[in-house]
């Protein structure tokens, strides 16, 4: 397949756009074989099924690095509620807050979770998704926990899009060892964490690094375990204040380190150093009203690469909207509208240890977004409109 009379945004550098005016892309099965000025097409791609593009953007197709999108139930009530004057401890000693999901998760059959699931897989498709992440952490038992990857792998089944899993065991501690958080570590998570493995749903390990979660001990626990079955770390660190677990996740090399609202400067430098993806997920911040916004500057003199993704989750973040996501993190953020699209695409797929995508290269992964927009910026400038024309999927239009 050729595409041609597109405008491109290749991505090649983290600079510019890479902009390639009246371009044209070759495809091969799930591969862009050649990119570059229409004027320049190869001979051997000449004869290939041309597709006009009517100067349409060309793109990386959007990944979303970073969701909670399986789950049972939603907290719409407990939203309303709150609006209402009802007291963030009386919704919680109600039941209500991550509690809440937990249960609905666990009452939830396969079907139904599959079946909630898939209205917000579809929503970020039709904004041109074709890779998501998708964490466990609303089952914390063994039995839930594999339910909701095994829900997470189906739905690359039954959607022309493909997942990338990860095992957050270490995302709350369930009621049941309220107060003994370690017990749950020794003898759930873990646990769970190695029979998920041998089942081959995991494909990398994350925690919650928080007060009100897990500690930097408790997390290295589980890392060891990742760490011991081959497996890639990545960590929600510094999202409501800084206990230390950034420089945990510099220290195990992650993949990335997500929210990271309160990291400082030292804390970008260690990311820089272990070459460590910091992951923006400005739908929570939003959400809960949060104040600090992530160090993005810092970032940028230290050169740690930003993502940016949903963190599509029932309670402080039930967004399914990347594009939203990226006009939030220039406005939010202050990150540029080039920043946001890296964000989403080149820097995404390196938060999941993938490098076969998310720029227009040759060799590169046929995933593609064509866009009615005249320029790149425009992708995180709207508010609430959708400007997607078609999205290729492995080289399928
Ligand atoms: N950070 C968050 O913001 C969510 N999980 C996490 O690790 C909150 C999840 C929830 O409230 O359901
Ligand atoms: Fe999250």
């Amino acid at each position: 397949m050729l595409l041609t009379n597109a405008l491109i945004a290749t991505l090649q550098d983290n600079q510019t756009y890479g902009l390639i005016k009246r371009g044209a892309i070759a495809l091969d099965g799930d591969k862009i074989t050649w990119v570059g000025p229409a004027a320049e097409i190869p001979e051997l791609h000449k004869d290939a099924e041309a597709h006009d593009l009517g100067g349409r953007l060309v793109t990386p197709a959007l990944i979303d690095c970073h969701t909670h999108i399986v789950f049972g139930g939603n907290r719409a009530a407990e939203f309303e509620q709150r609006l209402n004057g009802v007291s963030y401890e009386e919704v919680a000693r109600a039941g209500g807050g991550i509690v809440s999901t937990v249960t609905a998760t666990r009452a939830a059959s396969e079907d139904a979770l599959l079946a909630d699931a898939l209205p917000r897989v579809d929503a970020l498709i039709s904004e041109g998704m074709t890779l998501i992440e998708i964490k466990s952490g609303y089952g914390l038992d063994r039995e839930t926990e594999l339910k909701m990857l095994r829900v997470a792998r189906q739905i690359a089944q039954v959607r022309p899009v493909e997942v990338r899993t990860s095992f957050l065991g270490a995302h709350a501690v369930p009621p049941e060892y309220k107060g003994q958080p370690d017990t749950y570590i020794d003898n759930v998570c873990i646990p769970t964490l190695r029979a998920a493995h041998t089942e081959g749903l995991v494909d990398a390990v994350d925690g919650f690094c928080e007060g009100i979660a897990f500690d930097t001990a408790q997390i290295a626990r589980v890392f060891d375990v990742a760490v011991e079955l081959g497996l890639p770390v990545k960590l929600h660190a510094e999202q409501l204040s800084n206990i230390g677990g950034t420089q945990l996740a510099a220290k195990y090399g992650a993949l990335s380190a997500d929210h990271v609202e309160y990291a400082n400067d030292a804390d970008a430098q260690a990311l820089a150093k272990s070459g460590t993806v910091a992951v923006l997920l400005p739908g929570a911040f939003y959400t809960l009203h949060e104040t600090q916004a992530p160090r993005v500057q810092s970032f940028r003199t230290h050169g740690v690469p930003m993502a940016l993704a949903t963190d599509c989750n029932p309670g402080s973040s039930p967004l399914a909207s990347p594009l939203l996501a990226m006009n939030m993190a220039c406005t939010l953020f202050r990150m540029t509208p080039l920043e946001a699209l890296l964000g989403m695409t080149a820097h995404a797929s390196a938060a999941l240890g993938i490098n076969d995508r998310g720029r227009i290269t040759e060799g590169a992964r046929a995933d593609l977004c064509i866009w009615d927009v005249a320029h790149p910026s425009e992708l995180a400038y709207h508010i609430g409109f959708n400007p997607l024309h078609k999205r290729i999927f492995r080289g399928s239009l």
